[in-house]
């Protein structure tokens, strides 16, 4: 039988590169030099000193959360003493918010995964023996009297590889952890998208073509809607929003159904209905059409669809008073904005905002969003949304075998009269998934074919997904749960393998490219060596797939025709080449890093040293006030690259989408009637977010963070707690169909008297949280799992619940 080579294919490019020795890249440490020059070479980095020892500094990037900030790490004797903004990175621009300050208490926080441990009590129990890393790998290949493992597991499905799940939280080495999924040729991957911002990203993708960044550091006019800003800190956004408004060069109207410190922060707060965007949305385009604000030589030149939209639009009757009842913004301030939005475009923005996983109708939201600014000419210009310029970097070798007998991702086509294509639980499955979807219809044994185990990295589905007693029965039913933590979380409760990863602060990155106005480089490199036993993700899945490469390569011999006969053309060891999962993980990752850079000379050596990388860097970056640096001059920003043309395979803005017709989803944004909000009596909406000392579930068991604010409590509006009685800390319990929490009680007037609100991520299960064990209430443990219908996102703040002082 032929084989076709195609079938088989390295990703990314060669496999040859350039190997550097290790010495060139190591301990070339930057001097905490003291000079006052702008220059990079000179730049002065703070070095308040703690101790007597001798000090060096390290240029390292922030992981506390998604937003990757510079930092200078403070090493004295070892030890990591501080951590400083490093001010080269146009991206973080000289901050480092409480939370990146406080990664060392991430570092040495007593409660670490130390070493490798294998499950000995119940699945959930959180009884684990300690071995060493080849007892893991070997547990992880071979099972133990507790749970199968993987050569049994691919055994009995007959190399159907998909019987494994693949999953991972957002972070530089997520695409280490990914090559490792290619690799083992699973099709189920599940990322955070459809609990954070899959909505977005695809609303502004499928309309504009990409989604875009805001140059809030000139925009005039900036609509803040559903983004808190000030507290879920997006870098470098919030920095350059909040120094402009208030009278200093920028309007911003915040529109929110909470206070929020962004509110505080705006010239206007308008508290919305929640969930109800869309019709607000509608109403500013209605205007703006019936007035004729719209820019008409941007829309004749770059709209697709503009007539049907318009028409739906006017005939649909969306005027400021039909939104009012609807979002309970007055029909004058609807009216208002949409002509001060267009007076200023088109330096004017609308934010798209991040995790968008709010409403059913979200998508359909973020595209009335897209459209809206785009009828501006807002688009791809200074002052709007734009779409920036990236620097390239070179990939490396990777390995996507194709599996015979591994079978399509978990999914089941649609059988109601909605149409086709489509899916039981959403119209278009992305390449993130929908997790709660797919845990869904793993609990109800909708699977195609049975998936048996799961590979969980840096991701703690028990606390970030809503209902949180169907993960853990999920947990539960999975036979082989691998983890790959720094922490003790409540998944990693549930693990039958655990393998402690190091911090970011023990490890070297992947190099990132970072798109934008002003584009860079920058690279997180190690600080100290890794500390017990534990490793970067990197090296344990070196050490994994040494392990299981070769045995899972006999379960393929056996089962895979297509392999046995290529074994018969070609020989196996030449076929075996092609299924060498080590392959990804050969080399170091400063090698890979510096053959990332090679086509930017002197590249490696400025990462290294000062974490940061950009062309004429050393000749563009300034310092021009205490706290203002320049990256690019002025006329060297990329404020535009195509002069307004949307990134569509058209070159359009698309309105409407036809095809999207045939799944049952509507071409246009429209309102429909069950978007409507409405609580019934004596309950109330909740409402989940962020705080700005907080970054989800993985910072709860932070000492220095605590101190901040040691627990979340729950906002009740305070005539509503007046007349139930309740005080400041009283403790209350908040119940809704799927369960109940317990938190404190926060009255206050920065919310409606029919909402409620608490911080996401508290309220830890894991006893091996010194401080996060059962400190405030989890969220999720009673957010009903509402699944938004074009991408199977979690609609997270669609569920009434009852409260009670205990
Ligand atoms: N109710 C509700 N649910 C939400 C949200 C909400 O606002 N409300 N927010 C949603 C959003 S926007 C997002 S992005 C998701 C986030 O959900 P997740 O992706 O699960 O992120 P975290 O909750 O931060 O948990 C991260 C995990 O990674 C571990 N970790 C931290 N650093 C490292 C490391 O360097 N290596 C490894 N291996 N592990 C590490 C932490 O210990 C923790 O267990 O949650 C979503 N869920
Ligand atoms: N400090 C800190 N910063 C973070 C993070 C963190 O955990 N901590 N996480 C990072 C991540 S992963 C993400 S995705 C982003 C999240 O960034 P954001 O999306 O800005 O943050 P959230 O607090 O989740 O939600 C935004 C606001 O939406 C409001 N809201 C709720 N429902 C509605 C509605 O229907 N309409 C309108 N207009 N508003 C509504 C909430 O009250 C809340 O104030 O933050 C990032 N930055
Ligand atoms: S915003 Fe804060 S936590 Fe996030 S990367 Fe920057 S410094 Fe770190
Ligand atoms: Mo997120």
């Amino acid at each position: 039988m032929e084989v076709e080579t195609s079938r088989r294919k390295f990703l990314q490019g060669t496999i040859t590169m350039s190997v550097v020795g290790a010495t060139a890249l190591s301990t070339n440490l930057l001097s905490s030099g003291d000079g006052q020059s702008a220059k990079p070479g000179a730049i002065s980095f703070h070095n308040t000193k703690t101790g007597n020892g001798s000090s060096h500094e390290v240029a390292t990037l922030c992981e506390m959360c998604v937003n990757k900030c510079a930092a200078m790490a403070r090493v004295e004797n070892g030890v990591v003493t501080k951590l400083n903004p490093n001010p080269m990175f146009p991206k973080s621009k000289n901050m480092l918010c409480a939370r990146g300050n406080a990664g060392i208490q991430a570092l040495y926080d007593p409660d670490r995964l130390k070493y490798p441990m294998i499950r000995i009590g119940e699945k959930g129990e959180g009884k684990f023996r300690r071995v060493t890393w080849d007892e893991a790998y070997n547990a992880i290949l071979n099972g133990t009297d507790k749970f199968p493992g993987l050569k049994q597991i691919l055994d009995e499905e007959e190399d159907n590889r998909s019987s494994m799940l693949f999953c991972a939280g957002e972070g530089m080495a997520e695409h280490t952890f990914k090559q490792f999924f290619e690799a083992f040729g699973s099709a189920n991957w599940l990322n955070h998208s459809s609990i954070c911002l899959q909505t977005v990203a695809s609303g502004y993708g499928v309309t504009l073509g990409m989604y875009p960044q805001a140059d809030l550091d000139n925009a005039e006019y900036i609509i803040i809607a559903g983004a808190n800003r000030a507290e879920a800190i997006v870098t470098p956004d919030t920095m350059d929003a909040f120094k402009r408004t208030k009278g200093r060069g920028a309007k911003m109207i915040c529109i929110d159904p909470r206070f929020t410190n962004t509110a505080a922060k705006s010239d206007k707060w308008l508290a919305i209905k929640p969930g109800t965007d869309l019709a607000f949305v509608l109403a500013l385009t209605y205007v703006t059409l019936t007035e004729e604000l719209h820019n008409k030589a941007y829309v004749e030149k770059y709209f697709n669809g503009f007539e049907e939209y318009k028409n739906s639009v006017i005939s649909n009757n969306y005027t400021p008073e039909w939104a009012e009842p609807i979002t309970g913004i007055k029909a004058k301030d609807i009216y208002t904005i949409a002509r001060e939005f267009a007076a200023h475009a088109p330096k004017a923005v609308y934010y798209p905002g991040r995790r968008s996983t709010f409403a059913k109708n979200d998508f359909q939201l973020r595209r009335a969003m897209a459209i809206f600014q785009a009828l501006h000419g807002a688009i791809d210009t200074k002052g709007g949304l734009i779409f920036g310029d990236k620097l390239d970097i070179k990939g490396h070798a990777g390995l996507a075998p194709l599996y015979e007998r591994a079978r399509a991702r978990a999914i089941v086509k649609r059988t109601d009269q909605k149409g086709e294509p489509g899916y039981d639980d959403c119209a278009v499955v992305s390449g993130g998934g929908s997790w709660i979807g797919w845990r869904n219809r793993y609990l109800e044994d909708k699977m195609p074919y049975k998936v048996r185990g799961m590979f969980c990295y840096k991701h703690n589905p028990m606390m970030n997904m809503p209902n949180t007693a169907k993960t853990a029965q999920m947990l539960k039913k999975m036979e082989l749960v691998v983890t790959i933590d720094t922490m003790p979380s409540d998944t990693v409760m549930f693990a039958d393998v655990v393998l402690p990863e190091c911090t970011y602060l023990e490890r070297t990155d992947p190099v990132k490219t970072f798109g934008g106005i002003e584009p860079s480089i920058a690279v997180r490199n190690k600080v100290i060596e890794p500390m017990f036993e534990s490793k970067p993700v990197m090296e344990i899945l070196k050490g994994l797939t040494t392990k299981i490469s070769k045995p899972l390569f006999e379960i393929s011999k056996k089962y895979d025709e297509e392999v046995q006969d290529m074994i018969e053309d070609d020989g196996e060891e030449e076929v075996y080449a092609e299924f060498d999962l080590t392959l990804p993980f050969k080399h170091t990752q400063e090698e890979l890093n510096h053959h990332a850079v090679e086509m930017y000379p002197g590249a490696a050596e400025k990462l290294h040293k000062y974490g940061v990388f950009y062309p004429n860097q050393d000749e563009y970056y300034k310092q021009l006030s205490v706290n203002e640096y320049q990256y690019y001059p002025e006329n060297k920003k990329f404020y535009s690259v195509g002069g307004g043309k949307p990134k569509t395979p058209s070159g359009k803005i698309e309105c409407n989408i036809e095809s999207f017709a045939d799944m049952g989803v509507d071409p246009m944004p429209v309102w429909r009637d069950e978007y409507n909000y409405s609580v019934p009596a004596g309950k109330f909406r909740l409402l989940s977010g962020r705080h700005a000392q907080f970054t989800q579930s993985g910072t709860v068991n932070n000492a220095m963070l605590l101190d901040l604010m040691p627990e979340n409590f729950i906002w009740i509006n305070k005539r509503i707690a007046q007349e139930k009685g309740i005080k400041f800390a009283d403790m209350i319990e908040v119940s809704s169909s799927i369960g109940k929490v317990q938190l404190k009680a926060y009255p206050t007037e920065k919310i409606a008297p029919d909402q409620v609100f608490f911080i996401h991520g508290f309220g830890a299960e894991s006893e091996e949280l010194t401080w996060a064990y059962k400190n405030g209430g989890n969220d999720n443990t009673i957010i009903e799992d509402h699944i938004e219908p074009v991408y199977g996102a979690a609609a997270m703040h669609e569920t009434n619940v009852e409260i009670r002082k205990v």
